[in-house]
């Protein structure tokens, strides 16, 4: 496993230098994802920033390689939107049957009072199963990076608080984008349907 992640990072490393390509074996197969010669242009793995998870220890985004991950934008305070994107995720994991090849990723707008011991108490507070859920955190400028990748706005207030997008993206086993649902209104069964077919393309 580690020497999969090292390759993976040598691969990204020769894309970014050569320029984004697209990928033609990267999408086709989970198995092949880790000693790929190449990352699609889009994804989300090219950012090499280090961010902290709930347990202090240093975590990239491309060690979510090999499997879809639902990824949202969070702060541990929000009073209602983030608890009800909790909620839909909670839906979602439920309806899965809590499947392992599905991870989660919860990224912290808020690091400031977001210390990865706060994440790691919300994630007991939610009851998250820490072998498919990450929860992390860094600084705002990471944060920043991160939100414009993944078409997340938000804003501080004057309480500490942020107003922000209510969305939970969708990332194929290679970082990319596939899915997004967006706003609080949406109904999860969406998701839910999106990604049962790219778990099982031949099912009907
Ligand atoms: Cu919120």
């Amino acid at each position: 496993m580690k020497i999969k992640l090292i390759m993976l990072a040598m691969c990204c490393m020769s894309v970014l230098a050569q320029e984004s390509k697209p990928a033609s074996c990267c999408q086709s197969h989970k198995a092949e994802v880790a000693v790929c010669p190449e990352l699609p242009g889009t994804s989300i793995f090219h950012l090499k920033t280090t961010w902290k998870d709930q347990d202090n220890q240093d975590f990239t985004l491309s060690q979510l390689a090999g499997n879809p991950t639902l990824v949202a934008m969070i702060f541990t305070h929000c009073p209602d939107a983030c608890p009800r994107i909790m909620a839909d995720l909670g839906i979602i994991d439920k309806a899965l049957e809590a499947n392992d090849n599905v991870r989660y990723l919860l990224v912290s707008m808020d690091p400031k009072r977001d210390t990865p011991a706060v994440l790691k108490d919300f994630a007991k507070r939610w009851n998250l199963d820490m072998r498919r859920w990450t929860l992390i955190t860094s600084d705002q400028a990471k944060v920043l990076e991160i939100a414009a990748v993944l078409g997340v706005k938000y804003q501080s207030t004057a309480d500490g608080d942020f107003n922000h997008s209510n969305q939970i993206a969708l990332i194929d086993d290679t970082g990319v984008i596939i899915h997004k649902q967006l706003g609080l209104s949406s109904d999860p069964a969406e998701t839910i349907s999106f990604l049962r077919k790219w778990l099982n393309p031949n099912q009907l």
